[in-house]
């Protein structure tokens, strides 16, 4: 397992120590909240597809991620138990249809007691022998992987795990500086491979070159949108043939590194004119988002904030007519920007925890008006998160908007201008910090 050249695996080696320390602290917490003496994460099973003898791509239990960077390895178990070194059940399969896991090695054998077992009846053994004694932490389908411990998953464990896991540790933030900067190599093969006037499908196969991922290596599918596929939020498709014209790119693509993924997105104009002034002038009303982050900061009021920038950014570029006030109020931003600000970053692209306003299960709920914003809660130093603003011509919700006030207000040959090119997003990673934040991706970007 090599990181090269994107993180020194000898920093993250001496990082990693710490590390350990927090999240066994987390779960001496969790284990309190939940009166359990032993919690045990399964790494998680393969799922089969339906009537056949092949699994779906192994995504493994983010929990099992966060204590050591084992992404691919089936049936392992992590035993932690109060002051006590942690114990890793490591399941090498003897199958000779698959290559068996290799024996443990890397900067992160030192911090567990490690038993290396081949079938499931070893790993029974390694168990805390009272199961009433133990949580479960995991996805367990099948009832044999849970071995009879039958308290899976408490909420009073897993609220505290997981609103700790929105601060990352330093170990964490070296991960995904490097995941950044790993995507970031991507980025730049995708545009060229867009100057060049290659496919969608084409454009993928450079992005993951790059960063060599495989598809399902990628943290999420990569968003590789011409023209007017770039008004699709999540679009899914990488289309085999070149578009007659080619007007735009928006690309929204990350890396992983030891579990941990970034989640970048940019957007680029074939010509210069005004399209390419558009992006120019978003990137800056990104900035201006960014320069706001800071610890203390309500995150909702970030994402209302954005909503006027680009009410008035609308206004501007006489897309739309109004004060920022009427746009907001009448549904037009909302229109053009439907979903929220940013969200969590960690093993998870949406990572969990954006509405906890506490470790006890207090959830915050979203603004008024904003049910889709995933992070509400206050910001503090070393949160992760995505700011990424968007705006596009998604004719779905142009529709709704008509029999409202809003429809007289959106200035319809100006949008028939703006439609082809679909639209923008322009999505950072970024570390707060008591008075600012730390741009992962701009930082890698510039290197
Ligand atoms: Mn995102």
């Amino acid at each position: 397992m090599s990181n090269t050249p994107y993180v020194d695996d000898a920093v993250l080696g001496s990082l990693y120590p710490d590390h350990i320390q927090t999240i066994k602290s987390r779960h001496d917490q969790a284990l309190e909240r939940a009166g359990a003496g032993h919690a045990v994460i399964f790494s998680g099973a393969p799922r089969a597809v339906f009537l056949d003898d092949y699994d779906y791509p192994f995504k493994p239990n983010p929990h099992f991620v966060g204590w050591l960077p084992l992404t691919q390895i089936p049936y392992c178990y992590v035993i932690y138990t109060p002051e006590e070194i942690p114990v890793l059940v490591y399941y090498q399969e003897k199958d000779y249809w698959h290559l068996p896991p290799a024996n443990p090695e890397g900067y992160w054998v030192d911090q567990f007691e490690i038993r290396v077992v081949h079938t499931h009846e070893e790993v029974g053994r390694h168990l805390p022998e009272d199961a009433s004694k133990c949580i479960l932490i995991g996805e367990i389908d099948d009832p044999a992987h849970a071995f009879g411990i039958d308290r899976i998953n408490p909420s009073s464990a897993l609220n505290m795990l997981h609103y700790g896991r929105g601060v990352k540790t330093a170990y964490e933030l070296e991960c995904m500086r490097g995941a950044s900067r790993r995507a970031v190599k991507g980025h730049a093969a995708a545009e060229n491979a867009f100057r060049a006037g290659k496919s969608e499908y084409d454009i993928h196969l450079d992005y993951c070159r790059a960063v060599k991922h495989t598809d399902s290596e990628l943290p999420y599918g990569n968003i590789i949108a011409l023209n007017e596929n770039g008004a699709v939020l999540h679009y899914q498709h990488q289309s085999r043939e070149k578009p007659a014209k080619l007007r735009s790119f928006l690309i929204d693509a990350g890396a992983g590194i030891c579990g941990y993924a970034s989640d970048i997105t940019r957007t680029y104009a074939k010509e210069s004119g005004e399209f390419a002034d558009l992006i120019e002038r978003f990137d800056e009303l990104q900035q201006q988002l960014v320069a706001e982050v800071k610890a203390g900061l309500d995150f909702s009021d970030l994402h209302v904030s954005c909503h006027r920038k680009i009410a008035e950014l609308l206004a501007e570029i006489r897309v739309a007519k109004g004060s920022a006030d009427a746009l907001i109020e009448a549904g037009v931003t909302s229109a053009f920007y439907p979903h929220g600000l940013g969200h969590l970053l960690g093993i998870q692209v949406h990572d969990v925890g954006g509405h906890q306003g506490d470790d006890l299960g207090t959830t915050i709920d979203p603004p008024i008006g904003h049910p889709l914003l995933r992070l509400t809660r206050q910001l503090e130093v070393d949160q992760v998160l995505t700011i990424e603003p968007g705006l596009y011509v998604i004719d779905m919700l142009q529709e709704n908007l008509a029999g409202t006030p809003g429809h007289a207000m959106v200035n319809q040959e100006r949008l028939d201008w703006l439609r082809p090119y679909g639209g923008i997003r322009i999505e950072d990673n970024v570390r707060v910090l008591a008075d600012s934040c730390e741009n992962l991706t701009r930082d890698a970007f510039a290197a």
